[in-house]
């Protein structure tokens, strides 16, 4: 039902979508060699783009919250195609940021812009630009890329919600192109993919086929159980929580033993994470040992132990070792 809906509204404002702000590097029209180039994500905390890049890589590679601030690192993701590779850059959310930790993400946000051939702005359809997007985009006022607008979530959009985000969005001109899009629905990604290769420049792939991400095994790991630790807690225990994996052993063709130490910054948090007789943490780390087999193919015996490291989210020396690569 919901998706006959998205369905619907999709049809209905496709014409709008597809209008076409050109834009001074668009290469449409050159016969296709092969493709190749990098491609940032970036929008305000929690609109949906490492669901996004989940989605279109078909394969959950990054961590996804209904809170915000979900996303903590830059992080490539690789599709290859036939037509094209194209290395993602996910990043993390935009937001007035009221911590040092913030103001770290914000600022790696924005340090993923150098270099690419492509931006994705991600929105949701509001019905409008709103103020914080508009100051973003004024942010982006020296771009020399094509810039795509994303409106994501449009399986939520009410009345013409999802019409007056477009045309609110188009008269900024700023935009190559419009795409409404539900990632979560799988609704236009495969018309995204379109258009991103459209616009990037010719070149041969730049990782091998075969490379999905930039990032080790232990980093997936960790932000896997990062996810688990952020669904399980609130208000701001979530945003207290970091995950070092100690040591990752393949035990027989079969198994891997991981270890794993969830870091949080006070005695109390670290109570809560618990929980009860160990309960939370156990749930935490049934469900993480769960995704961890699947993206490693094998059986998981995965032990984890919680720490306090105090304040660590002041401590620019400690958010520097969970932000940077
Ligand atoms: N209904 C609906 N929900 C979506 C869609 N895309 C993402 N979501 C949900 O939106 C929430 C935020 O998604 P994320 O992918 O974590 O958002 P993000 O922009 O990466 O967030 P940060 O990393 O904090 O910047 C999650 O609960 C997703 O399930 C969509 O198309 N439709
Ligand atoms: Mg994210």
């Amino acid at each position: 039902m919901e998706q006959r809906k998205a369905e619907a509204c999709t049809r209905e404002y496709a014409d709008l979508s597809t209008r076409r702000l050109r834009s001074p590097r668009a290469s449409e029209g050159i016969v296709a060699a092969h493709k190749s180039g990098y491609v940032s994500v970036l929008g305000e905390t929690n609109v949906g783009k490492s669901t996004f890049l989940n989605a279109v890589l078909g394969k959950k590679l990054l961590i996804s919250s209904p809170k915000p601030q979900a996303t903590r690192n830059r992080i490539r993701c690789i599709l290859t195609t036939e037509e094209a590779q194209i290395v993602f850059l996910d990043t993390p959310g935009l937001h007035r940021p009221k911590t040092k930790l913030g103001r770290r993400l914000v600022r790696e946000a924005y340090r993923g812009l150098r270099g690419i051939d492509l931006l994705l702005y991600v929105v949701e359809p509001w019905g409008q630009v709103r103020r914080f997007d508009r100051e973003a985009l004024d942010r982006l006022e020296n771009a020399e890329v094509p810039i795509i607008l994303l409106v994501n979530k449009i399986d939520l959009a009410k009345g013409n919600a999802l019409e007056e985000t477009l045309l609110a969005y188009a008269a900024t001109e700023r935009f190559a192109e419009l795409i409404p899009i539900s990632s979560t629905q799988r609704i236009r990604l495969d018309d995204v993919i379109e258009t991103i290769t459209k616009y990037l420049p010719q070149g041969d792939p730049i990782f091998p086929a075969e490379v999905m991400c930039d990032r080790s095994e232990e980093f997936l790991i960790e932000e896997i159980i990062r996810e688990k630790a952020f669904q399980h807690t609130f208000k701001e225990v979530p945003y207290s929580v970091a995950v070092r994996v100690k040591w990752l052993r393949e035990t027989s063709d079969t198994l891997f033993e991981i270890r794993a130490e969830i870091l949080v910054e006070r005695e109390s948090q670290k109570g809560i994470l618990v929980g009860k007789g160990g309960r939370t943490v156990k749930q935490i780390g049934t469900l993480a040992r769960k995704e961890i087999e699947k993206l490693l193919g094998r059986q998981v015996f995965l032990d984890l132990i919680v720490r306090v490291s105090p304040g660590w989210t002041k401590d620019d020396r400690q958010i520097q070792q969970v932000t940077e690569p």
